[in-house]
């Protein structure tokens, strides 16, 4: 039965005794070792009464089990809803809900927690913690180790991935299969894969660029991965010898700057560096080249679209820009008001259309519609212009958002949080430059009447319904924020005032405590 996602990317390898998985312990999990355990998974799917279409909400740590209830998922036709593992309860539970999970995989640890919920949903819950143990592979272990795979179609779903929105509430977007495949397919044949690579993998693997790029590339050229828990600097530098290429977010790249045994010699056999899902500082692009001699390879995607652009393999890869639309994906730069086309070299909006493109918003008709035109371009919300060779530039955002270290923070989100304290008039949230995380988040405080607000409860309360990676770094209380005759708060004056508050020259990790003008109390979170 035809299941195009599952039978290209996983199925192909049956069979195989080649590498897939080369675990930091030295273990190495070969092609068919890993759809073995996919399928005894797929069978305990089955055995909690999951049919084609029903959605599997999935937070665990990265772990080859992990990677393997993936690919149960695109076998047995489910929708595999990833979830960050940071997520407090308060934050799984919406996903939970919104997305009508009928399973919830989940950590042992979290289990207790997630129960209530899931009962009150009608949802079952398995258990899969970091070291592989736990409920799911206690029975995956008794199970055939063959599963039928279930039809589907290209266009059906194989997975949600949620996205922050503007409003402070998450949107599922929707993807299809062959969503993921066709950019699977596109960006092993762009970036030159082959069954001789083997990739540095770091990233988290809920998360579009760990997923549906790194991982999926490897099953589709056939190479194997250095699957690693998380980036790991010292890691990184004791397997590199081993590896082919690498993908990352621009902190992977200056974190590896920062470290003197990260050395030309050490990188010059390595093929490719790939970095995406934050801008690349142009500096770090020279840098690089300097120490190894390897220009990196910057492309640009979304959770909603995949990849779109991408410098050139062979070919000039400019700093500071994401390149050429990958083949079957059209690129435009178009007015935000009227919708027109700009001709080369003016700024705009960036729109795209493609196979890679998704199906729209998890029942949000509204949303959908606001961003997803009726002939197919996808209001990307971010700003950018195309030269006259094609490159693309993204030179802002249009959408109010934070980018640390990859991660994407909506600031509405916390603001909701900050604004709900005792003794908080209003809230302010943005992202200024820092060394490790590219940008970071800052809150800004107008207390309500005469009011002192107490900053450790409000970092308190902050901590028990946001994820750490979105936790202001420092709350700054101020009289008032600027606003503009609509009466819309200047972001752009705040991040303007506040730019130089964590210092650019520390080194990585390094943060430091300005002191602004503005502020007269502040609070900043320890580390
Ligand atoms: C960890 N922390 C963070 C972040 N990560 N805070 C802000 N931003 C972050 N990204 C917190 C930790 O909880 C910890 O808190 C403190 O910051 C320092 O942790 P540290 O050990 O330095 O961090 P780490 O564990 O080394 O993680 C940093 C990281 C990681 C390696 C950059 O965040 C990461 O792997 N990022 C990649 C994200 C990603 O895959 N994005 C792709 C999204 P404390 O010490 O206070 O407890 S997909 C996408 O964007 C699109 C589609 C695309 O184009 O790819
Ligand atoms: P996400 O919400 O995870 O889908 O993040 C998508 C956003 O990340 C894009 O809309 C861009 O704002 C940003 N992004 C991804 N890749 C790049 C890049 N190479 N340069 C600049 N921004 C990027």
């Amino acid at each position: 039965m035809p299941n195009p996602l599952y039978d290209t990317l996983f199925g192909v390898h049956a069979g195989k005794a080649t590498p897939f998985l080369k675990l930091l312990n030295g273990d190495v999990l070969s092609h068919s070792d890993f759809l073995t355990m996919a399928a005894q998974i797929a069978h305990v799917l089955a055995g909690h009464g999951l049919k084609p279409g029903d959605r599997v909400a999935v937070q665990v740590s990265k772990s080859p089990e992990a990677l393997a209830l993936y690919a149960a998922c695109v076998q047995s036709g489910l929708v595999f809803v990833p979830l960050n593992t940071a997520y407090t309860v308060d934050e799984l539970s919406y996903f939970i809900e919104n997305s009508g999970a009928s399973l919830i995989v989940c950590d042992q640890k979290r289990e207790e927690d997630l129960s209530s919920l899931a009962k009150s949903l009608g949802a079952e819950v398995d258990t899969l913690n970091a070291d592989g143990s736990g409920l799911l592979m206690e029975t995956a272990r008794l199970v055939p180790e063959c599963f039928p795979t279930v039809s589907r179609e290209a266009d059906d779903l194989a997975a949600f991935l949620y996205t922050s929105g503007t409003t402070g509430r998450s949107k599922g977007a929707m993807l299809s299969q062959n969503n993921l495949l066709s950019n699977a397919l596109t960006l092993a044949k762009t970036w030159h894969f082959t069954k001789d690579d083997v990739l540095l993998h770091a990233l988290p693997i809920f998360h579009t660029h760990g997923l549906f790029v790194a991982t999926n590339v490897m099953l589709a050229s056939d190479g194997s991965i250095v699957f690693m828990p998380k980036f790991d600097l010292d890691e990184i530098i004791v397997r590199m010898p081993e590896a082919t290429t690498m993908m990352g977010v621009p902190t992977f790249y200056t974190r590896l700057l920062s470290d003197a045994r990260f050395t030309r010699d050490l990188a010059k056999h390595m093929r490719l560096f790939v970095s995406g899902s934050a801008p690349l500082l142009a500096e770090t692009h020279i840098q690089f080249e300097e120490r190894t001699g390897h220009r990196i390879l910057e492309r640009y995607g979304m959770t909603e679209t995949n990849m779109n652009t991408s410098n050139p393999y062979e070919g000039e890869r400019k700093a500071g820009t994401v390149g050429l639309p990958l083949p079957g994906v059209e690129v435009k730069v178009t007015d935000p008001t009227t919708g027109a086309t700009l001709p080369h070299g003016e700024v705009g909006q960036i729109e795209v259309r493609g196979p890679n493109v998704f199906k729209g918003y998890w029942q949000m008709p509204e949303k959908t519609a606001a961003e997803l035109r009726e002939d197919g371009f996808f209001i990307t919300g971010d700003l950018g212009v195309i030269d006259a060779d094609g490159y693309t530039q993204i030179v802002g955002r249009d959408k109010d958002l934070i980018i640390s270290g990859g991660y994407n923070i909506y600031p509405k989100e916390i603001e909701l949080v900050l604004d709900a304290q005792p003794g908080v008039l209003e809230s302010a949230v943005i992202g200024v430059p820092h060394a490790d995380f590219g940008e970071t988040v800052l809150g800004l405080i107008v207390p309500a009447h005469d009011d002192v607000p107490d900053l450790e409860q409000i970092k308190a309360a902050a901590a028990s319904s946001l994820a750490r990676f979105k936790h202001p770094r420092e709350l700054i209380v101020v009289d008032e924020l600027p606003r503009n005759t609509m009466g819309k708060v200047q972001k752009n004056v705040l991040r303007d005032e506040h730019k130089e508050i964590f210092e650019q020259t520390s080194a990585f990790r390094g943060f430091r405590t300005a002191i602004p003008t503005a502020r007269r109390q502040s609070c900043l979170r320890p580390r």
